[in-house]
């Protein structure tokens, strides 16, 4: 717009940081947080998410198997969610998207109960670690509000839990994300969104799912802070979510965090991504993988060596292999549990549908039904 001819000053600016501590050959670029000096810590963030990848291609070799359903890879992201689960408390309460497996595994949710989820068994939600943490969110953007709401809650209890909910890029341009933002900032809920910018909402590049110039300051607009951080830089994400959890649990509101990353394979295992973007970009971005950043420096540092690398790969597989022999020894659950646990009172109909599915030839049988 043309500069107005009336008396006008400007009543606002914002500035959005964009924060990263390693570069993508894991160089320090300036002084470590205090965190990072500890080569123990470091090699904590490492293993998880050299395990988040593990489980990843084991993932999509089942799915193609099909032993799996349909998969969503976290391939090139894994220090988003390692990032993320580092800085936070047990008590604390994530509400992940469909890409976050590496935080869940850091926070106690089982290769198990992993297997059994993207196995479409929902026992694979009830998660006997972190009971309080929320399932796999498929549907984009959803859990946002609900993250305002548990933030809420911890608000009125006056307790110093923070919910931590991560969404995509593309979920940004939703109105249920909106409406999040705006309620948590009006009622500086302490809550954290982290915005995994991987570049993609499946074949919409980032430039096309919104002008704006960069998404964290969208949180500017709903009156809370929001800041980038690289997010293939572990060390970044993990600081920056700690200043944002801190600042949460001492009642200072909400933060957003766009943690700028790439989404190294297909959008999921229903995708083939080569329809839409070049080999020669993709392969362009394996210069930022998270995990050769991280190794780089470690190795650099005299913190990990090569025979760390074999038996970690090793343990990975291991570990991955027992429970995927659990999930495969585990019988599905009978369709009459998909009517079990929506009504408190099965209507007419649908107390017909369950006597059905469980006369059907062939189908497991399971306790008897009651109207409940
Ligand atoms: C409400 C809703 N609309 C559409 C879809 C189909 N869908 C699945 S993932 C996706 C794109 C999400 O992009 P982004 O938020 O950037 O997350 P990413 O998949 O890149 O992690 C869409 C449109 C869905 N799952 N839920
Ligand atoms: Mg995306």
């Amino acid at each position: 717009m043309a500069t107005p001819p009336s008396a006008a000053e400007i009543v606002a600016r914002f500035e959005i940081r964009h924060g990263r501590f390693l570069d993508a050959k894991g160089r320090a670029l300036c002084p470590l947080p205090d965190f990072a000096r500890d080569p123990r810590e470091l090699v904590a963030l490492y293993r998880a998410m050299v395990l988040a990848r593990s489980f990843d291609a084991k993932a999509i070799a089942l799915q193609r198997t099909g032993r799996l359903g349909t998969y969503s890879s976290a391939l090139g992201q894994e220090a988003v969610a390692v990032g993320i689960a580092g800085a936070m408390r047990a008590e604390d309460v994530l509400l992940p998207s469909f890409r976050e497996h590496g935080a869940q595994l850091l926070r106690g949710v089982s290769l198990y109960e992993l297997f059994l989820f993207w196995g479409g068994d929902e026992r694979g939600s009830d998660f006997k670690g972190p009971r309080e943490d929320f399932p796999i969110c498929v549907p984009v953007g959803t859990h946002a509000p609900h993250a305002a709401g548990v933030a809420l809650a911890f608000k009125l209890r006056h307790q110093a839990r923070v919910a931590v909910c991560v969404i995509g890029d593309g979920a940004t341009s939703k109105g249920d994300v909106a409406e999040a933002f705006n309620v948590a900032g009006v009622w500086r809920l302490p809550v954290v969104y982290v915005v995994n910018n991987n570049g993609w909402a499946i074949s919409v590049p980032r430039d096309r799912q919104t002008a704006a110039e960069t998404l964290a300051q969208k949180a500017i607009a709903a009156g809370f802070e929001g800041e980038q951080v690289d997010g293939n830089d572990v060390i970044a994400v993990r600081e920056a979510m700690s200043r944002a959890l801190e600042k949460a649990r001492a009642g200072g509101g909400p933060s957003l965090i766009e943690a700028i990353t790439y989404r190294l394979g297909d959008h999921t295992t229903a995708d083939d991504a080569s329809r839409y973007r070049t080999d020669s970009e993709v392969s362009a971005r394996w210069a930022e993988d998270p995990i050769a950043r991280l190794r780089s420096h470690l190795l650099a540092e005299g913190a990990w060596s090569k025979e760390e690398e074999e038996r970690l790969l090793a343990d990975s597989a291991a570990a991955i292999e027992e429970a995927l022999e659990r999930y495969l020894a585990t019988p599905p659950q009978g369709p009459e549990t998909m009517f079990d646990f929506t009504y408190e009172a099965l209507p007419k109909d649908l107390l017909e549908q369950r006597a059905a599915a469980l006369s059907a030839p062939g189908e497991s049988r399971g306790p008897p039904a009651t109207e409940r």
